[in-house]
């Protein structure tokens, strides 16, 4: 049977590489408190030089793809000055993932600025859009070259940078409940989206035709907390709001931006596109959010769920909500799909196996209701730096001794290698369907 299913796990820059560059977040590591358990991703896991063990290990689980990102401010060192020196040790990297029989899938932006971007206001930079056009150009054509890098994304999680930075108050510059800067950095990486993608056509794609571009989203599966009819219309509109805008705006290049709160912020950029603004959809999928309808701002109240085991972060695990927001995703927008993340901190592994298990289960189910999903990549191959929770979440299925590197594969890294096999070659496999009509 044809089985071209990526299969595969997931890393990102900061979280691993070690030996950081200037940015937002080696400052915000430097602030007391902002990091719970005091630590810093100044070693991480070493991955800029300890990438050769580590893709052995993805290869010998049996992975078809690796998603991974560049670093921003590696690359940009101050405004406009590009280091070829940090685009060599990529471009080394990516031919290792590729040496191992491996599709490289990268992201351009996961969650970090360099600190002269930081400086002048980050996401809310005025030029932020066109600062992340320009950068995107830069990088794509140097490492999509001989066909190296064949599937882009622009941004990770654009509406966790939003909320975890102004709304929740856990990322740089760490403010609370501010629903207007919410808004505006909902704004400006929809329109740095679109800048990028329509750049990336103009300027480099046509010397790359097989390159695709896309973007991935944080989706969760919001249900009301009761059947009132008012806390149904508030998952609803967190929907939108979290789930739904900036895809939107990427899709059509409209842009319509708003959290209660703030007025809107729009902008019709639907000029720039000559096609949809994605050719894939990226889905990073964790579990359910539970919301109440409250009379008071942001007129929501928002919970775990309750039915199900909870992880080391007290996160539910809820496996059917990644059906859920497959389905859906699928219905709203009909392109070919491919879950960049899902993964859970579990430090002693007890519950990391189950957790693979009834989420390939959900998976298949949402393929065979045909669901277009390309691939499944796992956070994380190994434990990393968990932005403001540092080191103490274990999201690995390879465990980092810190004190030594040491990697070790925990009894989770190999159900997964069996499983991988197992859905590869029985008749049950999961295979990618034929998308090309979606394109
Ligand atoms: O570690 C993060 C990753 O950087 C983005 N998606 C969610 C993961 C787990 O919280």
């Amino acid at each position: 049977m044809k089985n071209n299913f990526l299969w595969g796990v997931a890393n990102a820059a900061f979280q691993v590489e070690g030996s950081p560059k200037p940015s937002d977040w080696t400052a915000w590591t430097e602030e007391k408190g902002r990091i719970f358990d005091g630590s810093n991703a100044e070693k991480a896991t070493d991955f800029w030089n300890r990438y050769e063990e580590d893709l052995k290990l993805a290869a010998d689980l049996g992975s078809k793809a690796f998603r991974m990102s560049v670093a921003w401010e590696r690359i940009e060192t101050s405004e406009g000055v590009f280091e070829k020196s940090a685009i060599e040790q990529y471009r080394k990297i990516i031919q290792a993932v590729r040496a191992h029989g491996m599709e490289p899938l990268l992201t351009l932006h996961h969650f970090v600025n360099p600190l002269w971007l930081a400086k002048k206001g980050g996401v809310l930079a005025p030029d932020f859009p066109e600062l992340f056009a320009r950068f995107s150009v830069f990088v794509v054509g140097e490492l999509s070259k001989d066909d190296l890098v064949l599937q882009w994304s622009t941004f990770n999680e654009p509406n966790i940078v939003a909320v975890a930075c102004f709304l929740a108050g856990e990322f740089p510059p760490g403010a609370k409940n501010d629903f207007k800067r919410a808004t505006q950095a909902t704004f400006q990486l929809s329109r740095a989206h679109i800048l990028a993608v329509s750049a990336l056509r103009k300027e480099v794609l046509p010397r790359f035709p097989k390159v695709k571009v896309g973007i991935v989203i944080h989706l969760r599966d919001f249900q009301p907390k009761t059947r009132n009819p008012l806390d149904r219309l508030i998952a609803k509109i967190s929907d939108w709001t979290f789930n739904r805008q900036i895809l939107k705006a990427a899709l059509t290049g409209k842009i319509f931006a708003w959290y209660p709160g703030s007025k809107f912020y729009r902008e019709d950029l639907s000029h720039l596109y000559d096609r949809k603004g994605i050719d894939f959809l990226g889905i990073n999928y964790y579990g359910r959010t539970m919301v109440k309808f409250q009379w008071t701002p942001p007129f929501v109240a928002i919970s775990e769920g309750e039915d199900g085991p909870k992880n080391d972060m007290g996160w539910e695990i809820y496996p059917q909500g990644l059906e859920n927001v497959l389905c859906d995703a699928h219905r709203r927008y009909g392109l070919p799909i491919l879950i960049t993340e899902n993964g859970t901190a579990d430090h002693d592994d007890s519950r990391r196996p189950e957790f693979i298990r009834e989420h390939l289960r959900a998976l298949k189910r949402a393929i065979d209701k045909g669901v277009p999903v390309e691939g499944y990549l796992h956070w994380s191959l190994t434990d990393n730096f968990e932005w403001a929770h540092g080191h103490k979440p274990r999201f690995g299925l390879v465990e980092i001794d810190y004190a030594t590197m040491a990697r070790k594969p925990r009894p989770s890294y190999y159900l997964y290698q069996k499983l991988i096999r197992e859905y590869s070659t029985h008749d049950t496999a999961i295979h990618a369907p034929d998308v090309s009509k979606n394109a």
